[in-house]
């Protein structure tokens, strides 16, 4: 038996790095007896093609600083795209740059750019860790880093200790942590892992002298990590990891208005919740250190490093990344697919798959800041309902509030507020309000019982005196909940359940949780200290930690918010889940606008401020796309904008996408003009009825997107990469959008355009138009749609009337539809449709999931429905996977069947002939009127 697997390092020429492809436990015991065999080299040697050896004058050796030779002319001499920077922390000189023992060239960078190749860059061989004691354990390796000269920066930790997971055939896992000082490490529960699983899809080994861990994909060989790319750091409050990427197109890593996939030309990424309008290239509401990078051929990996501490993530031409955090430990997940859908999936092992939205959720919902008494609030549904559109769910902004207190309802203008909620119930309707996590300080006690109880049991973050820190938001003075302390947790449960009884509101809006606070820092400032002006301070808007926050050095239960201020939003999302379960008992409906990694388990997102705007409209595309490969589904923007005033076609193009957003609400700021959709024109709301009833009728199948993503992982709105993947052509297609693996959205968002140019990935795509469902009874179907796109892979435009926002379905899909209503409560009453749409060789998949919408528990106590449709030799049938009281009696009343090609002659449904069916030769449509439930066994056939 081979002691070690056939030395191929195709990259390196030699095999210079320890090699340890993972087999099993005989290789890992018989590791630690052959530690002659391990070889160092350096880094001239594992990248001799940026290294070149000779240039004019014969190389000068000196002593390096490990005791091999280097060549000082030739050390600096690096392609500009791979030089890493050796000044993150401030502008420096030439001089101080060669003290750092760094090279200096200065380079123009192009006009307009914020970033381009460092003038102050690391040689080769700066020192870095040294590898040692390399030994295996039972899950993986554990061994010894050592760094024996100190960075620049303050505070190094010299010795570290690596340990190396192999946790699954498709995840590796590893942590370098301070061996004898425990640091601050994010509180996400990680799956544990007992045992290694060898893995079939890489390979791991690790370079000694620089220390670095290479990762390959056995397939191809090719390398996907590589951290011996620039020396790794691990100071007190700088720890820096970097590593190649295997091409240019990476996505993910937090929220930031741009395209979906990120640009490796020099860009940085800055993780630092914030509460800010939109705009490029700043540090938003929500941080994810994740990233999803696609391979030339389609295959894909990620990469999750968990720690919440303010970091830049650096991107460059390379291509090649740097993660810079300020605190906690290198805590690594790599996922290695190797399809893109099953590297989110992977990802969503470790942070937590979404939570199962209510069916009324997936509703239209309606707000807007400024609707100022019950009386207003009202006239709005009224309203709503008088011009037919539908509506689920009312919300109201801050205006209900008592002086702007959480928990409070003022009593001019919302004096009958319970009694307006229990309308909406009767109505068929829900109720959502904001609360803000800042809770107001300055009432007299004993008058205000959140703040009152939040102090005496303790619940507030602390300042350097060990009292509240006070900031100000809405209310005025605040003081600031700290949702990782426990108590916090029931103090919150408590004052949810108190407001509850009183207002019997169905979801909570959780704004301002970044945490918001309108004086930096507190009102008192803050300390002068290590926390507040760390050696290095991200690019964050405003250029201190405390800009529009509060101190990074307060207290709270679990560290510093130095270490917890991205986690805010999170644990306060995780709080109001649980709040709402308690107080409701139903399924919890939570809308977050700050975010981190796992929030989708406990909530969902909206995209915060957004400006009325064409730019915006379509920049709403690929972020609603980067949070549904995070794992926050449930999604959406303001719809028609939230700043500024919204036009007609704007808020008509609006409404169509954001008929598509996982989360569907028209919300409005305090100073714009109305938006409802009432507000408009009789043709520009005929055109908007149209994009509520589709998105009604397609409710059905939105849901079982949901169920598929709370139970295995999935998307529901989808990039066409990840249905796509190995037509590169896709992967930057960020302005349609896929729910599911069925239906293509390809919205119109630039103003006075009839026409739209979208990507139509190889397949059959049927214009579901060709459905001759209700909602579309009225309108003529357009004169194109005498057949379906056959698309080899190319771009097609299409036509686009204001009216219309162009579906199609793919070949191969099977969807559930069900009549429109102007609420769930009415369309879930309504029969159903299935819209089958044939592959060329006659096959399709399809599938439902159903339950009462909204209870908990339903798959433990198996009270749903679950069907598979599926189509084949002219024959539909559905098999039952699960069948219950619930969705059991649904009605199905028709078939629609696309791409029949030839008449048929007689249809036949659980072996009677149904006569009245229809078909439409130059469509290839077969309708078939039926009556069947779907709880009960089917087979439709024709012939
Ligand atoms: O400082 O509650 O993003 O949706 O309407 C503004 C008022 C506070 C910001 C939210 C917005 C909400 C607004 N809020």
């Amino acid at each position: 038996m081979m002691r070690w697997p056939p030395c191929s390092c195709p990259l390196l020429g030699v095999c210079a790095l320890v090699s340890l492809a993972i087999l099993g436990h005989i290789l890992l015991h018989d590791f630690d007896v052959v530690p002659q065999e391990l070889h160092s080299f350096s880094q001239e040697e594992i990248y001799p093609a940026r290294q070149p050896r000779a240039s004019g004058q014969g190389p000068q050796p000196v002593p390096g600083r490990h005791g091999s030779p280097r060549e000082a002319p030739t050390q600096c001499n690096l392609p500009p795209d791979g030089r890493f920077d050796c000044a993150p922390d401030k502008a420096i000189t030439q001089e101080q740059c060669e003290a750092r023992g760094c090279c200096y060239i200065p380079a123009r960078w192009p006009p307009g750019t914020q970033m381009g190749q460092p003038w102050c860059f690391f040689p080769p061989n700066y020192p870095s860790y040294r590898l040692e004691n390399l030994t295996t354990t039972k899950t993986g390796y554990t061994a010894t880093l050592i760094r024996a000269t100190p960075t620049f920066f303050p505070k190094d930790i010299m010795t570290l200790r690596l340990d190396v997971l192999v946790e699954t055939e498709s995840r590796l896992h590893f942590t370098i942590k301070d061996p004898t000082n425990q640091r601050y490490e994010v509180p996400l529960e990680t799956p544990r892992v007992r045992s290694q699983a060898p893995s079939t899809l890489y390979s791991v080994e690790f370079s000694e002298e620089p220390f670095g861990v290479i990762m390959r994909r056995k397939l191809d060989g090719r390398v996907l990590l590589n951290t011996t790319v620039a020396p790794l750091f691990f100071a007190d409050q700088f720890l820096q990891l970097s590593t190649s990427l295997p091409s240019q197109h990476i996505t993910g890593l937090a929220e930031h208005l741009g395209p979906l996939m990120l640009s490796t030309n020099w860009t940085k990424v800055t993780l630092w919740n914030r509460d800010v309008a939109p705009t490029p290239d700043v540090n938003l509401y929500g941080s994810h250190p994740f990233y999803l990078g696609l391979e030339d051929g389609g295959l894909a990996h990620g990469v999750f490093l968990l720690n919440s501490n303010a970091m830049d993530v650096v991107l460059q031409p390379s291509p090649a990344l740097s993660w810079r955090s300020t605190g906690g430990i290198l805590d690594v997940y790599i996922f290695l697919g190797p399809e893109p859908k099953s590297v989110v999936r992977q990802y969503l092992d470790i942070v937590g798959y979404p939570f199962m939205p209510p069916y009324w959720g997936l509703g239209f919902h309606l707000c807007r800041w400024g609707y100022s008494s019950t009386a207003i609030t009202r006239q709005v549904v009224e309203n709503m309902t008088r011009a037919h559109f539908p509506l689920d769910v009312q919300w109201n902004d801050l205006d209900y509030m008592d002086a702007r207190r959480d928990f409070t309802f003022n009593k001019d203008g919302f004096g009958d507020f319970p009694a307006m909620v229990q309308e909406l119930h009767q109505s068929g309707r829900r109720y959502i309000m904001i609360v803000d996590p800042a809770i107001s300080s300055t009432s007299p006690a004993g008058t205000y019982r959140p703040y009152d109880e939040g102090l005496r049991r303790g619940v507030f973050i602390t300042n350097e005196t060990g009292q509240p820190l006070i900031g100000q938001v809405w209310p005025g003075l605040t003081a600031f909940p700290d949702f990782t302390n426990p108590e916090a947790l029931d103090w919150w449960q408590d004052m949810v359940a108190e407001f509850h009884a009183q207002v019997p509101f169905d979801g909570m809006w959780i704004d301002m949780n970044e945490p918001s606070n309108f004086v930096g820092g507190s009102v008192d400032g803050c300390p002068n200290s290590n926390l507040e002006n760390p050696p290095y301070v991200p690019g964050v808007v405003g250029g201190t930690l405390r800009a529009a926050t509060i101190c990074a050095s307060s207290h709270q239960f679990l560290s510093t918010h130095y270490d917890l201020h991205n986690l805010y939003g999170l644990t306060e999302a995780f709080a109001s889940h649980r709040a709402l379960v308690k107080a409701r008992g139903t399924r919890p409906f939570v809308i977050s606008r700050s975010t981190f990694a796992g929030h989708g388990q406990y909530a969902g997102h909206w995209t915060g401020d957004v400006w009325s705007s064409w730019e915006q409209l379509s920049y709403s595309v690929p972020e609603i796309l980067l949070f549904n490969l995070l794992g926050v589904p449930l999604v959406g923007a303001d719809i028609c904008g939230f700043l500024g005033n919204t036009s007609e076609e704007l808020c008509v193009r609006w409404t169509q996408l954001g008929a598509f957003y996982p989360f569907m609400r028209n919300h409005n700021g305090l100073n714009s003009l109305p938006q409802e959709p009432y507000r408009f024109s009789e043709t520009a709301q005929q055109a908007m009825r149209k994009a509520f009833a589709l998105r009604y009728m397609l409710l059905p199948y939105l849901y079982t997107l949901f169920h598929g993503a709370h139970v295995r992982g999935e998307t529901v709105a989808r990039p066409l990469f990840l249905e796509f993947p190995e037509d590169p052509r896709t992967w930057t297609v960020d302005r349609q959008l896929l729910w599911g693996e069925a239906l293509l959205i390809t919205p119109v968002l630039k103003a006075g355009k009839v026409e739209v140019t979208g990507y139509f990935p190889r397949s059959t795509w049927y214009d579901l138009r060709m459905v001759p469902v209700e909602a579309f009874g009225s309108l003529p179907p357009p004169a194109p749609l005498t057949s379906a796109i056959h698309s080899e892979g190319q771009w097609v435009t299409l036509s686009a009337p204001l009216d219309t926002i162009n579906l199609h379905l793919r070949a191969g899909h099977i969807i559930p539809m069900q009549g429109p209503g102007l609420t769930t409560t009415e369309s879930r009453k309504k029969p159903m449709a299935l819209a089958v749409a044939l592959t060329a060789s006659g096959e399709a998949r399809g599938e439902l999931f159903w339950d009462d919408g909204e209870s908990l528990g339903v798959l433990d106590r198996g009270a749903y429905t679950q069907v598979i449709f599926l189509a084949r030799n002219n024959t539909i049938v559905n098999q039952l996977v699960h069948v219950s009281s619930e969705g059991a009696g649904l009605q199905l009343r028709k078939v629609t069947v696309l791409g029949v090609a030839t008449a048929p002659q007689q249809v036949v449904c659980n072996g009677i002939s149904v006569s009245n069916f229809t078909y439409g030769p130059d469509t290839e449509t077969l309708d078939i009127p039926v009556s069947l439930t779907m709880g009960e066994q089917f087979l439709i056939s024709w012939s």
